[in-house]
C-alpha cells in the first residue's frame, strides 16, 4: 500500500490548526464538525488522486450552486435532506414514538404566509388547463381524536409543474394557502392536479445528476406542514399515484403511506353535481400527529426561505 499524507504528523497537525484546535476559543463541537470534513476531503483527494485541476472545478462548481440558489435543490437531489428525514425517524423510534403519518422533505420551494382560511380553501388562483382536484381528510392524533383547529398548510406546482414567486408567471400565492381544521379536524380544498418537477435544465445540480447518468425529476406531489399547539409539526408529502416517476424521485420523497387512492370521476350526473364540464379527481387523506414531548428530538425546522 502507497503511504498515506493522511496519516502524517505533518497533516495531522496542518487540520488541528485548520480546525482552531490550538486555541482557546470558538465553538468545541464546530472545531470537531470542522477537522472531520477538512480530513474526509483530504481523503478523498488522496483516495481518488485528484488533481489540483479537479479540486478546483469541483470548488466553482459548489459556488455556481449557491450562485445559480440551487443549494435547496442538490441536498436533496444527493439524498441528504431524505437522510436527515431517516435520523429523525430513528431519534423518535428510540424513543418510542412509532406509527403517524410519514415526515418526508420540505424541499426548497415553500413561502411562509400563504392565505389563512377556515376549514376548506380553493387553491388554484390563476386559469389552467388539467384535471380538478379535490382533496378532504381529517387530521387526528395518535389516539384516532380529532385535532381541532390543526393548520394544514399547502402548497404545490401548476399543471406545467412550476411553483408560485419561483415562476413570476403566477400570482402570488398562487397553490399556497394555510387551512384550519374544523371542530372535526376535518379540512378540504379544490385545487389542479400537479404536474412533476424537473430542476432547472441548465443549471449546476442538473449537470452533476447527467454526469453521474441521473435525472432531476419528481413525480408529482402536494406538499403539507400540518401545525397544532402540543403537537410535533409534521412536514410531508402525498404523490400523485400513477406519475412515471413514483418511485424513481431524484429528491427520495417518496414513501409507500404517502401515495393515497386518487379517484377519477368521469361520471357525468357526478361532474355536474360539482358544478365542472369535465372529469375531475378526488383524493382522501388523513395526517396523524404526534404530541410533543420533551424528550423528543425537535421536529421543527428551522432553515431559509425566500420571500
Ligand atoms: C420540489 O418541488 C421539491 O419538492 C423538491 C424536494 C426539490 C425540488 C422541487
Ligand atoms: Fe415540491
Amino acid at each position: 500500500m502507497k503511504e498515506t499524507l493522511l496519516h502524517t504528523a505533518q497533516v495531522k497537525a496542518l487540520v488541528d490548526k485548520v480546525a482552531g484546535f490550538g486555541n482557546a476559543e470558538g465553538d468545541p463541537r464546530l472545531k470537531k464538525i470542522i477537522a472531520r470534513v477538512v480530513t474526509d476531503i483530504m481523503r478523498t483527494i488522496e483516495e481518488f488522486d485528484v488533481s489540483p485541476t479537479e479540486f478546483w472545478a469541483a470548488a466553482s462548481y459548489l459556488e455556481k450552486v449557491g450562485q445559480s440558489h440551487e443549494m435547496g435543490l442538490l441536498i436533496p437531489g444527493l439524498g441528504i435532506e431524505h437522510f436527515l428525514d431517516l435520523r429523525m425517524d430513528q431519534k423518535e423510534r428510540e424513543a418510542g414514538l412509532t406509527g403517524g403519518t410519514p415526515r418526508t422533505i420540505e424541499g426548497p420551494l415553500y413561502i411562509e404566509g400563504a392565505p389563512l382560511s377556515k376549514g376548506e380553501a380553493r387553491l388554484d388562483q390563476d386559469p389552467e388547463t388539467g384535471e380538478v382536484l379535490f382533496m378532504e381528510g381529517q387530521v387526528k392524533d395518535a389516539a384516532g381524536n380529532p385535532v381541532p383547529g390543526a393548520i394544514v398548510d399547502v402548497w404545490h406546482a401548476n399543471t406545467a409543474g412550476w411553483y408560485s414567486h419561483f415562476d413570476p408567471s403566477q400570482t402570488p400565492f398562487n397553490l399556497r394557502r394555510r387551512i384550519e381544521a374544523d371542530a372535526d379536524g376535518k379540512y378540504k380544498f379544490r385545487s389542479m392536479l400537479p404536474a412533476g418537477y424537473g430542476v432547472p435544465p441548465d443549471g449546476p445540480t442538473n449537470a452533476l445528476l447527467s454526469a453521474i447518468g441521473r435525472h432531476g425529476k419528481r413525480p408529482a406531489h402536494i406538499h403539507f406542514f400540518v401545525s397544532a399547539p402540543g403537537y410535533r409539526k409534521l412536514t410531508t408529502q402525498i404523490n400523485i399515484d400513477g406519475d412515471e416517476y413514483l418511485h424513481d424521485d431524484f429528491a427520495f420523497a417518496t414513501r409507500d403511506e404517502l401515495i393515497p387512492t386518487i379517484t377519477h370521476h368521469t361520471d357525468t350526473a357526478e361532474i355536474n353535481a360539482r358544478g365542472l364540464n369535465e372529469p375531475f379527481a378526488t383524493i382522501t387523506f388523513d395526517f396523524t400527529m404526534h404530541k410533543e414531548a420533551a424528550d423528543l428530538p425537535k421536529a421543527v425546522v428551522k432553515r431559509a426561505h425566500a420571500a
